[in-house]
């Protein structure tokens, strides 16, 4: 049985750093049998996608740039690490929440030679969902050397700017959520000299918290070794509510039910913290 909670105290440094931040590498975190238990659904995924998969790379390309969600209602062993794992414990410590309610997961692979880029976006404006308490857990399945991580621009989550979401594949359309906040992203890969970005190099183990807000983007995984396969699984805390959006949100997740002003709180969003 792999833990079911973190491996470590998280300590208030790093609780300081994600609120400061909007992001914090969280090292030795995650019993090493969670990830070979996810290795396990992400390859019976990628066999077998679901109906949300994204292939972000041309036919023909280099590598391949693989997305999917949802998987923890398809494979067992994300279900387990959703419901029974140390996600819960570890988003309540980080955002100060009371309660924690599982949002969805979001799996990005980037195979040996993937040329294409994770562009620059913030997480919050896709999703039909007001509140604060918004914080996904970024779990490499791989090693991840530096210059294949994702990158943050730190304090861009206390911005209190909105960017109209973008699909992720190069040439798509907007994807035409309507928000009155909404602004078009800057291109800060032109100007990503003029930011302190925070990018790390992570063993298998460690992972990533950041806030739904916070700005960032990921390079491709060019060189021809290594995989880059990372299991990104989003929490949801007590002060968030479901939100009415004009437009395709992503993931578009439907049958919960949920009016808006309703607690993010049905079977496609448990409550996994406190643990039942
Ligand atoms: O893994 C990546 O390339 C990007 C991850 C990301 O954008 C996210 O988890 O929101």
């Amino acid at each position: 049985m792999p833990h079911a909670e973190p491996l470590r105290p998280i300590t208030d440094a790093e609780v300081a750093a994600y609120d400061r931040d909007g992001a914090v590498l969280l090292k030795g975190l995650i019993d090493l049998e969670w990830v070979e238990l996810l290795r396990q659904a992400v390859e019976a995924d990628k066999a077998k996608p679901g109906a949300m998969v994204r292939y972000n790379t041309a036919p023909g390309g280099a590598g391949e740039f693989f997305v999917d969600f949802q998987l923890w209602r398809r494979w067992e062993q994300s279900r387990r690490f959703a419901i029974d794992g140390p996600g819960g414990a570890i988003a309540a410590r980080m955002m100060g929440a009371q309660a924690i309610n599982y949002y969805h997961d979001h799996l990005l692979v980037k195979e040996p030679g993937t040329q294409e880029r994770t562009p620059w976006h913030h997480d919050q404006p896709y999703y039909p969902v007001e509140g604060w308490m918004v914080g996904s857990i970024w779990l490499p399945l791989d090693p991840v050397p530096k210059d294949v991580c994702v990158e943050f621009i730190p304090g861009s989550h206390r911005w209190e700017r909105w960017f109209a979401p973008q699909f992720f594949k190069t040439g798509n359309p907007e994807l035409r959520v309507q928000d009155p906040r909404f602004e078009v992203i800057p291109d800060f890969e032109a100007e990503r000299d003029q930011h302190q970005l925070l990018s790390w190099e992570l063993a298998v183990g460690d992972c990533i918290f950041f806030h739904g807000l916070v700005v960032h983007g990921a390079s491709g995984n060019p060189s021809p070794q290594g995989r880059r396969r990372a299991y990104a699984t989003r929490w949801l805390g007590e002060d968030t509510r479901y939100a009415a959006r004009s437009g395709q949100i992503s993931p578009p997740i439907e049958g919960h039910g949920l009016q808006p002003g309703d607690p993010m709180d049905c079977e496609l969003f448990p409550r996994v913290w406190p643990r039942a």
